[in-house]
């Protein structure tokens, strides 16, 4: 089973309509180290069941993209009448009753979780972790946001990489698309030249808020601040949406495929988790064996921009049963985590 980079090291050699492009000997050689590092980190860990890709199986623009899966799939997954399986995250369930938090499923694998779920943390300049920043009630309207636009066309669809593997994971793109296959982003997406849908505006302003009050965090709260202490603002132009199932996971990669400006500038990556929590590891190096961890709750915001916009990052685990009961009954969403990642080109 290969290891998997999320986004791969990214190294500009040109550029063409918008898009970055890297030569294939640099992805491979760059994934190569990615992989073997993530490999060591997640030796323990199954990261899919199935290690074919769909796009490499079936006609990429019609018939099969969403029909197969990664075993995770329940009922309630809809056939929207064109034939495409649109993953439902909030599908239709008679008679499930949420299962009641769990705080004892949790194994540490390695090192200890640096924090797990209790006030804000500055973790470094400028990583920045606002604990259960988002309200339930914001919470609950996010799902059915994400769970409205995903069923539809330019929704939820199992993405694949470069070697044919999928990801461990639902993805639909909001704003730009970013395609795991080729690391570019784009108008459409190749896998069913679907648009992607914009960005709501409530999702932009919750996230230009949230920029807002973790520099205001930083500047009252983190006694070392400095003008370097702080996220640049930016309005975003790209949400990534990734729902994880219980067994969902991300390898370590940096998020390096935007554009030289926003790399340059360290606009900052902010992202949203909503439903089971997760095990997120972070670091310097590729070595994830050197990575430092930290336990993402429903409601947090992570907020990783300036110096720390290069570091590498994975999802290693889902804790399974850690959502609000109060955000699945009022949301039905299937067990795991619904992830909202946005950045600007
Ligand atoms: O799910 C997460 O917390 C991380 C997502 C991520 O790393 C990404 O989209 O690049």
């Amino acid at each position: 089973m290969p290891g998997h980079n999320r986004h791969g090291n990214r190294s500009v050699s040109g550029k063409s309509d918008g898009k970055i492009k890297q030569t294939n000997a640099e992805r491979k050689m760059k994934s190569k180290i990615v992989t073997d590092g993530l490999q060591s980190v997640l030796k323990n860990v199954k990261l899919d069941d199935n290690d074919e890709c769909n796009s490499k199986n079936s006609n990429k623009n019609g018939g099969k993209p969403y029909g197969k899966d990664d075993g995770n799939r329940e009922s309630g997954d809809k056939d929207n009448g064109s034939n495409k399986m649109r993953f439902d995250i909030c599908p239709k369930r008679d008679n499930v009753k949420p299962k009641a938090p769990s705080l004892f499923l949790y194994k540490v694998r390695g090192n200890q979780p640096k924090h797990k779920g209790k006030g804000n943390v500055y973790f470094r300049p400028v990583m920045v972790l606002m604990n259960n920043y988002i309200s339930i009630e914001d919470q609950i309207s996010i799902v059915k946001t994400c769970r409205e636009l995903g069923v539809n066309n330019g929704g939820f669809y199992q993405p694949c990489y470069s070697d044919g593997s999928k990801l461990n994971l639902k993805m639909m793109c909001l704003g730009k698309n970013w395609d795991p296959e080729t690391k570019l982003y784009s108008e459409t997406r190749p896998v069913d030249n679907a648009e992607s849908h914009p960005i709501p505006e409530v999702f932009h302003d919750m996230v230009i808020k949230a920029l807002q009050d973790s520099n205001a965090y930083i500047m009252n709260q983190v006694p070392e601040a400095n003008v370097g202490a702080l996220n640049p603002l930016m309005v975003p132009d790209i949400c990534i949406v990734n729902f994880y199932s219980e067994s969902g996971k991300l390898g370590f990669h940096q998020d390096e495929d935007e554009s030289e400006m926003s790399l340059k500038k360290g606009l900052p990556v902010v992202s949203f988790s909503i439903g089971d929590s997760a095990e997120f590891l972070y670091g310097e190096t590729w070595n994830p064996d050197d990575a430092e961890k930290v336990i993402l709750e429903s409601g947090d915001v992570l907020i990783f921009g300036g110096k720390s916009r290069h570091i590498f990052h994975g999802v290693s685990y889902i804790l399974p049963d850690t959502a609000q009961t109060s955000l699945i009954e009022s949301t039905d969403m299937r067990p795991g985590r619904l992830n909202l990642t946005f950045r600007k080109y």
